[in-house]
């Protein structure tokens, strides 16, 4: 966790932005796999929890009364039993110093705050809960349903909260950047086991060991898949063959759960087909291209346009698409190839803050989402740039063959589509290359101090120099 006077800031902030009433942070609680003792492993803290009190135990409530400006951290003290199995851990005293609260209670005092709360007709903050077991602690303290729950969630909160998580301080770049280097592992391993007649389950286990080992977990299930066109493919026990792509999608969480996110595809060969290299350069292009455009004050919605027209543009050189190329990304007929937005917010949660709702987070009132058309409905951020955010850049080019054949049977956008051309593709698979972006003051930088190989030369010989036999 960072220093003491970290936590004690933060909440002081979120005390003036929410300005009256008690604020409740619910952190986790072990989450069983097949008998309440045996928890899934490694244990995941609330991450906003995690922001406001920084402390990694189960068990734990954060009240903030900014009414009386008093921070209180409450849960209970492990008892001699727990100690036996686990070992000791630190006081409920010891923690309450180590955040900064003023004070801790025991677990059963938690109602009574909320009575005297509700009492009083205070207000009462709670931010939309995604685990079953603090939907029930929420109904059994406010009385709130949990199919209530998310709409009673606090709207000032929601907004307080990502105001404050969306500007990154320098001690959680420096974080990422630890990430990164855990990333550069991660990636670097695949490219090293990547061979035919390899499991893809294989690769992305020794992948997910990585972030095992160097950090706290993985920052999202690994995607390793030579079907690069199912955009969340899960490792399965298929043997990887020559002249395939293999698209692995991983990231790690540090010590203190910082994210990391990076996308490579790689030829199963060593060596990328003139077909593969076509559609590769031009994903290459498009990830390049948002760093020349991406800084503050530019909304992330007009960059991942700006990349679905270079995309759109090349593809037309290959005879895949036709017309004109504004009014067809207006038509949405890049989404054929792209049906995902360029990138999401990230931080402690890989997709930062969703469980507040892409539309608080990626959203604001000047930017609404669009949530009709196929592909534009997918983007999960569209606001205007800060320096401080950190976003990914992950354009890819995915040949569907179930969309394809949509699109085909009802014509979809076929004034811009070569779809005679385009059927030749099926077999293709997919093709994503994606790194984290810092905003900067002038405008914006990969984080990692590594680059991750992904220009078509260097990824071939870093096969061929790094490849196991
Ligand atoms: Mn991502």
């Amino acid at each position: 966790m960072f220093d003491t006077a970290t936590y004690v800031r933060r909440r002081n902030e979120l005390k003036k932005l929410v300005n009256e009433g008690v604020v409740i942070f619910f952190g986790n609680n072990e989450s069983p796999v097949n008998f309440p003792n045996n928890g899934y492993y490694p244990f995941r803290q609330d991450s906003s929890f995690l922001y406001y009190f920084g402390l990694q135990r189960d068990g734990l409530v954060g009240v903030i009364d900014i009414d009386n400006n008093r921070d209180i951290l409450i849960g209970n003290d492990i008892d001699i039993e727990d100690i036996v199995w686990y070992g000791s851990v630190q006081s409920m005293h010891d923690m309450a110093q180590q955040c900064g609260a003023d004070e801790t209670l025991p677990m059963k005092h938690l109602k009574l705050i909320c009575n005297e709360a509700l009492r009083t007709h205070r207000k009462i903050h709670f931010l939309p809960p995604y685990r079953h077991d603090i939907k029930i602690q929420i109904f059994d303290l406010l009385g709130i349903h949990p199919t209530q729950q998310k709409e009673d969630a606090s709207m000032d909160l929601i907004r307080a909260v990502v105001k404050m998580r969306s500007v990154k301080e320098p001690q959680e770049i420096e974080e990422l950047e630890r990430a990164a280097v855990i990333g550069y592992e991660m990636h670097t391993t695949a490219m090293r086991l990547t061979r035919p007649g390899v499991t893809e389950k294989f690769v992305g286990g020794q992948v997910d060991g990585i972030a095992n080992s160097y950090g706290a977990m993985v920052s999202f299930p690994t995607i390793y898949t030579q079907h690069g066109e199912i955009l969340h493919g899960n490792p399965s026990m298929n043997k990887l063959e020559a002249g395939r792509l293999a698209l692995c999608d991983a990231g790690a969480e540090t010590i203190n759960n910082y994210c990391s996110d990076n996308t490579r595809t790689m030829p199963v060969s060593g060596k990328f087909s003139q077909r593969q290299f076509e559609i590769y350069s031009i994903v290459e292009a498009c990830h390049d291209y948002t760093l020349e455009v991406a800084k503050p004050g530019v909304r992330y919605a007009d960059v991942h346009f700006a990349v679905c027209r270079l995309m759109f543009d090349r593809l037309k050189e290959l005879g895949l698409t036709k017309g004109d190329t504004e009014a067809a990304v207006q038509a949405g007929a890049h989404a054929l190839f792209m049906p995902h937005g360029l990138g999401h917010m990230m931080g402690m949660d890989v997709h930062d803050m969703e469980n507040l709702d892409q539309i608080n987070v990626g959203f604001d009132e000047e930017t609404r989402p669009n949530l009709t058309q196929f592909g534009t409905n997918n983007l999960r951020m569209g606001r205007r740039l800060e320096e401080g955010f950190v976003v990914t850049d992950e354009p890819g080019i995915y040949f569907i063959p179930a969309l394809i054949d949509e699109w085909k049977a009802k014509q979809h956008c076929a004034a811009f589509l070569n779809f005679d051309k385009i059927e030749s593709y099926k077999d293709f698979g997919g093709i994503r290359i994606e790194d984290d972006v810092l905003i900067t003051l002038q405008g914006c930088r990969f984080i990692g101090a590594q680059r991750i190989p992904y220009h078509p030369k260097d990824v071939e010989e870093f096969m061929a120099a790094h490849r196991a036999e």
